[in-house]
């Protein structure tokens, strides 16, 4: 090849799969969803809103990113809780590329010590760190935290970031183009996701859970399904859905009084789900008792975890 060529040259499409691994609460589906363009994957102000991995596929000049959204990671002696962190760990396991998220306003020493101990025994991998929520934290502070995790592990780039504000995000993806390797895109141009739609749903409805119920609650309650029909002769999609909680006790906070929390969840998913399918929606939920579930391995998958 000479000169001439070498320059004409296109550079080569950069593909890959990035882990985001990061303590629980710390902003790691709302990064995802800002830097997909479009929400797939649920947030709340409580930890371990997220229990599965979720893909979302950034889309851009030259390279495309699968990212993997992941639960929290955190110690816990809870069967289900295990399961979950298992969950962040594989990712990290089968990526690319790791993009380890801290929240720069509350740092979390002991869940930031299990991601670091485990990009350790993925030699040679690169991972990028984004510190976020600098909307939160002075300056100073933040020179402090680059300066203590930099001693921590050698990220290829540390990049401070609000997904709230949207501040940093195209620096953080171009950062993350860079590391990746060269290859064509996995999906097509117009995916965001892996997850089928109606894993969404339901994901949408157990959102609604965790803002309008505390304690124990959101970690008592799962989601399903059961029904999906698509009504052309109404020209809307009829969607019938579970929520499963572990006691009896639960069941009556959940449908409220004379039925209204269930209402208020109901009317809020709806919307979403919509927004989301496009089309007028109906939406049935119902709620029942599986005794303990999060403490029954057996249970737990047959909830989809
Ligand atoms: N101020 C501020 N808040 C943020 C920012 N990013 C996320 N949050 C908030 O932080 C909370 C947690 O966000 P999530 O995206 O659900 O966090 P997560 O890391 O996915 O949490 P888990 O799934 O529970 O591990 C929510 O209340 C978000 O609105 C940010 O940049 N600035
Ligand atoms: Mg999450």
């Amino acid at each position: 090849m000479n000169k001439e060529q070498q320059e004409n040259k296109e550079p080569a499409f950069k593909s890959g799969f990035a882990a985001i691994a990061g303590a629980p609460n710390v902003g790691k589906s709302t990064l995802l969803n800002r830097l997909v363009g479009e929400k797939i994957s649920i947030t709340s102000a409580k930890p371990q809103t997220t229990r599965n991995r979720i893909a979302g596929i950034a889309h851009g000049e030259g390279y495309q990113i699968v990212f993997l959204d992941t639960p929290g990671v955190h110690r816990s002696e809870r069967i289900f809780n295990q399961k979950i962190v298992d969950v962040a760990m594989s990712a990290i396991e089968e990526a690319d590329l790791v993009l380890v998220i801290a929240d720069s306003s509350r740092p979390d020493s002991a869940s930031e010590s299990l991601i670091v101990e485990k990009l350790q025994t993925r030699t040679g991998i690169p991972a990028i760190l984004a510190l976020n929520k600098i909307d939160l934290v002075e300056k100073p502070k933040l020179l402090e935290l680059i300066d203590r995790w930099s001693k921590t592990y050698e990220f290829a780039e540390i990049v401070p970031v609000s997904a709230k504000e949207g501040i940093q995000l195209p620096e953080l993806l171009e950062a993350m183009a860079r590391l990746l390797p060269e290859g064509p895109p996995y999906y097509p141009e117009d995916a965001l996701t892996d997850m089928p739609e109606r894993f969404i749903v339901a994901e949408m409805i157990r959102e609604k859970v965790f803002e309008h119920t505390g304690r124990e609650i959101p970690y008592s309650t799962a989601v399903t399904i059961e029904d999906f029909l698509e009504d052309p002769e109404r020209g809307r999609v009829s969607i019938h859905a579970a929520i499963h909680v572990e006691r009896n006790s639960q069941k009556g906070i959940i449908i409220g009084r004379q039925g209204q929390m269930l209402k208020e969840i109901g009317t809020e998913a709806r919307k979403d789900i919509e927004g989301l399918l496009g089309t007028p929606v109906f939406l049935k939920l119902f709620v029942r008792v599986e005794k303990n579930w999060s403490k029954n391995p057996k249970a737990i998958r047959k909830l989809g975890y």
